[in-house]
C-alpha cells in the first residue's frame, strides 16, 4: 500500500528535507502535497524527479491524507494539526507545540518506538538538541541507571531555519566586505561569534530550548527520576549540532564498556579514536543519518562519570529523518 503524504512547511529548511528523506528511504508514497504558507504559492519543488507546486495551506489541503509531516513552528502546528486530524490524517508534529501533552507521544525510534501505539492523531518529534542525545544515553541507560546529565551545545544556525542560514552566509560575507549585517532570525550577531541563547529566557533563566532538553528527555527515556542541566549556544555552523554530555550514573561505568555499548547501539556510530584525531565533527556529520559519538572518558567532576561528544545532523537525525522514521513506524505497526 502506498500513502499520501502532506508537508506542511515544505520549503522550510526541514520540510525540504523532508522531502529528500523520503525520497532516500523510498518511502511509500503515493500523493505528495507540498503546503506552506501563502508566500509561497506557485513555488515549485521537486519529488522523485517531478516538479510539484507548493501551495497554500487551507483545510481542503488535508482531504485524504494519511500522514501530514509539519514544520512550520509551533503556532501553525497548533492552527493546523487539530484540523488535520479532524480530515483523517495522522499528524507528525515537529514543533514544540504538543511534545509534553500527555495525551501525545514524544517519540524516538530507536529509543521508544512502542510509545507511537497510543497515538490519538498526533505524534510529536523531539527538539533536535535532545533527540541526538537520548540515541546516545538510552543504550548506557539501560545498562547502568543515569542520574544527571550535564550538557552543553553548539548548535548549528539551521536549527533556526532557513532564514538563519542566509544570516550565517550574509554576515560572514558583510565582515568581509568591510560592511555591517544584522542576523534577522537569530538574537544576536552569529559571524565569528557563539551565542548562548536559543528560543526565549523563562522564569528559571534557563532558555525554553534547555528546559527542552530537560522535560523531553524524561518523557522520551521513560525516565522522571533524571535531572538534565543544558546550557544551549549557537555557534557559526551551517549544519550539525554538537554537544559535550557528561552524566552521572548510579553504577561505575568504564569507558571501555560505554563504548562496548555504544558501538552495538541503535542509530549510533562511534568515531572514538582521538590519537588520530578521529572524533565526529558537524562538518563530516552533515548530510548523515546516525548519531556520531566520540571522546568517551571517565568524568573527573564525579564519581560515577563518564563523559562524551554526540554530533548528528540537526536537520536529518534531529528533524527529518526521525519524522520519517516515525511515519515508517506507523506503516510497520499497521497503524495507518
Ligand atoms: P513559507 O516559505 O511560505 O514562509 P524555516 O523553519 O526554514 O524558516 O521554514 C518555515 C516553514 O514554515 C516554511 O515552509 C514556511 O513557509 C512555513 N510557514 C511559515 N509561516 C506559515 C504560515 N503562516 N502558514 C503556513 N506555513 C508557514
Ligand atoms: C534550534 N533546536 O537549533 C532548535 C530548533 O523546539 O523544535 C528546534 C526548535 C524546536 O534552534
Amino acid at each position: 500500500k502506498n500513502y499520501n503524504i502532506a508537508i506542511l512547511g515544505a520549503t522550510g529548511a526541514v520540510g525540504q528535507t523532508m522531502l529528500r528523506v523520503l525520497e532516500e528511504r523510498n518511502f511509500p508514497v503515493d500523493e505528495i502535497r507540498l503546503l506552506a504558507s501563502e508566500r509561497s504559492a506557485g513555488k515549485e519543488l521537486e519529488f522523485m524527479g517531478i516538479k510539484y507546486k507548493v501551495q497554500p495551506v487551507s483545510p481542503e489541503a488535508f482531504e485524504g491524507i494519511d500522514i501530514a509531516l509539519f514544520s512550520a513552528g509551533g503556532s501553525r502546528s497548533k492552527e493546523w494539526a487539530p484540523v488535520a486530524v479532524e480530515k483523517g490524517a495522522i499528524v507528525i508534529d515537529n514543533s514544540s507545540a504538543f511534545r509534553m501533552d500527555d495525551d501525545v507521544p514524544l517519540v524516538v525510534p530507536e529509543v521508544n518506538p512502542e510509545d507511537v501505539k497510543w497515538h490519538k492523531g498526533i505524534i510529536a518529534n523531539p527538539n533536535c538538541s535532545t533527540i541526538q542525545m537520548v540515541v546516545a544515553l538510552n543504550p548506557i541507560h539501560k545498562s547502568k541507571k543515569i542520574k544527571r546529565v550535564i550538557v552543553s551545545t553548539y548548535q548549528a544556525v539551521s536549527g533556526a531555519g532557513a532564514t538563519a542560514i542566509k544570516d550565517l552566509e550574509e554576515e560572514t560575507k558583510a565582515f568581509f566586505e568591510g560592511k555591517y549585517y544584522y542576523p534577522e532570525a537569530l538574537p544576536n550577531h552569529i559571524a565569528f561569534n557563539v551565542i548562548p541563547h536559543i528560543d526565549v529566557f523563562l522564569d528559571n533563566d534557563y532558555t525554553k530550548e534547555e528546559m527542552k532538553m530537560f522535560n523531553e528527555t524524561r518523557k522520551i527515556m521513560h525516565a522522571p527520576e533524571i535531572k538534565v542541566s543544558a546550557t544551549c549556544a549557537r555557534v557559526p555552523v551551517f549544519y550539525g549540532h554538537s554537544e559535550a554530555v557528561t552524566i552521572e550514573t548510579e553504577e561505575p561505568i568504564s569507558p571501555e564498556e560505554a563504548r562496548e555499548i555504544l558501538k552495538n547501539a541503535p542509530g549510533v556510530i562511534l568515531e572514538d579514536d582521538p590519537q588520530n584525531n578521529v572524533y565526529p565533527m558537524p562538518i563530516e556529520v552533515a548530510g548523515k543519518d546516525e548519531v556520531f559519538v566520540g571522546r568517551i572518558r571517565k568524568d573527573l567532576a564525579f564519581d560515577n562519570g563518564l563523559s562524551m561528544w554526540v554530533v548528528a545532523d540537526n536537520l536529518r537525525k534531529g528533524a527529518a529523518t526521525n519524522a520519517v522514521q516515525i511515519a515508517e513506524l506507523l506503516v510497520e505497526y499497521g497503524l495507518v
